[in-house]
């Protein structure tokens, strides 16, 4: 992983922080103001979760206090009103990670819509028995199963790329497990257990070689990296609107048009046809024809702001801050008798996640809640990654634009207590 060191000889970096000033982040979220157990919230759950802005949380607010309707279906003006600023949230998607047309971009639930929506409408056409698909042993459960559930289907196999004791994947591997069979690869872009970002360009560039095409689940990149889909030339990316300051609910799948013009429709009902008889029914157009029923209008809209909102912010000013506060967060706990981090990956971002020797997770979480630090403790529906560490579960700070180095010392004070308290 990079140093704070080699982050302060970044040449962008003084501008940078001329113009992010984290103190005036912090109070576009209302959340952040509050206390809990008597002190100031201190949220490091951000790969759980992300705060929202007042922005995100307006627009929701004026969704359903002033032009609430159901989309692609009135024509009085409410619905209309409904249905522009609706698509207007999905052009800002593609905007957002460059697709090329704003039809690749398919409002869904959440990643985990996302990566069944791809399984069962790409995999259940395409995968036959014999068949393999390729994912890294670093996925969240969301990116394993729904492809077990294909390959149960199927009578296909699932290949898994491992990794080193750093959390790195292991490339040559990687290599290795292609052969004439390959179906699909699908893999996350960034880690949640452990942080590391993975080589999703190379990744990409070795399926494509043999054909093969290539999902990235970009759930926990998304809030820290900027993506460029054309760019990268993944077939599928998919990410939630929760963890990108966004409201629940909503999510984001994004295909080739090619790819997913030739998919059929994942659910069936309303809005995703064109035309319905008894004997047949004609379905829709892109990307509605992934759409059944009525979405999440007020989530997409929320959506939409939260992308305004970092763009105004400034995703690059973003990844250079916070790689500065994961490398002093990093140093800070390392320092840290009986403390193991759990994830060293030179290209990290987001989290760090942690095991202290004598300590339980779930009573170190306990313990840092009684001081009003929100961090993660369990599996993080990564049970894989914990079987490959030989651990039961870890503590997972992870941050996000809104945190501070205070919240960092708060946090190893915090830890220390549990240590004297445990240890
Ligand atoms: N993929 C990755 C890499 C994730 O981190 C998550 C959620 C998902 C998929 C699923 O996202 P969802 O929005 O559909 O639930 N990760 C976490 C986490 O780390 N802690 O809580 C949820």
């Amino acid at each position: 992983m990079k140093t704070s060191r080699d982050v302060v000889s970044v040449d962008a970096r003084p501008a940078a922080r001329s113009v992010f000033n984290v103190y005036k982040i912090r109070e576009d979220f209302p959340i952040l103001r509050q206390k809990i157990h008597g002190k100031p919230l201190v949220y490091l759950d951000n790969a759980a979760t992300t705060q929202k802005p007042e922005k995100v949380i307006e627009a929701l607010h004026r969704f359903y206090s002033q032009y609430n309707s159901n989309v692609h279906r009135g024509v009085h003006s409410l619905s209309e009103q409904a249905t522009e600023a609706y698509e207007d949230a999905r052009s800002k998607v593609q905007r957002f990670i460059h697709a090329c047309h704003v039809h690749e971009i398919v409002f869904v639930r959440s990643t985990t819509e996302a990566i069944n929506l791809v399984a069962q409408s790409y995999g259940r056409k395409y995968v036959k028995s014999g068949d393999e698909i390729i994912i890294s042993a670093m996925e969240h459960h969301s990116n394993i199963v729904p492809w077990q559930m294909l390959c149960e289907e199927k009578g296909a196999v699932l290949r898994v790329v491992p990794i080193n004791d750093q959390g790195e994947l292991l490339l040559e591997e990687y290599e290795k497990l292609f052969n004439p069979r390959t179906r699909l690869v699908s893999v996350a872009h960034v880690s949640n257990a452990l942080g590391t970002v993975l080589p999703v360009r190379t990744i990409i560039d070795m399926a494509h070689r043999r054909n093969v095409p290539v999902l990235i689940d970009g759930a926990q990149s998304v809030p820290h990296l900027k993506v460029d889909v054309q760019q990268l030339d993944c077939e599928f990316y998919a990410f939630s609107g929760h963890k990108l300051f966004g409201p629940t609910g909503v999510g984001i799948l994004y295909g080739k048009s090619a790819l997913l013009e030739n998919m059929p429709p994942y659910q069936g009902g309303g809005d995703m046809i064109s035309s319905v008889t008894f004997e047949k029914t004609i379905y829709n157009v892109l990307p509605f024809k992934f759409e059944a029923g009525t979405p999440n209008i007020a989530g997409a809209i929320g959506l939409g702001m939260a992308i305004d909102y970092l763009d105004e912010v400034g995703l690059g000013n973003v990844a250079v801050y916070e790689q500065e506060l994961l490398c002093y967060a990093t140093e800070v706990l390392s320092t840290i008798p009986r403390l193991r981090i759990i994830g060293t990956a030179r290209e990290k971002v987001g989290v760090l996640s942690f095991v202290i020797e004598g300590a339980h997770p779930h009573d170190v979480g306990t313990v840092l809640d009684q001081e009003g630090i929100a961090i993660r403790t369990g599996h993080h529906c990564a049970q894989p990654v914990m079987d490959r560490f030989a651990v039961p579960a870890t503590a997972r700070a992870s941050v996000a634009l809104y945190n501070t180095r205070e919240e960092v010392d708060a946090l190893a004070r915090a830890i220390h207590k549990a240590i004297e308290l445990f240890c």
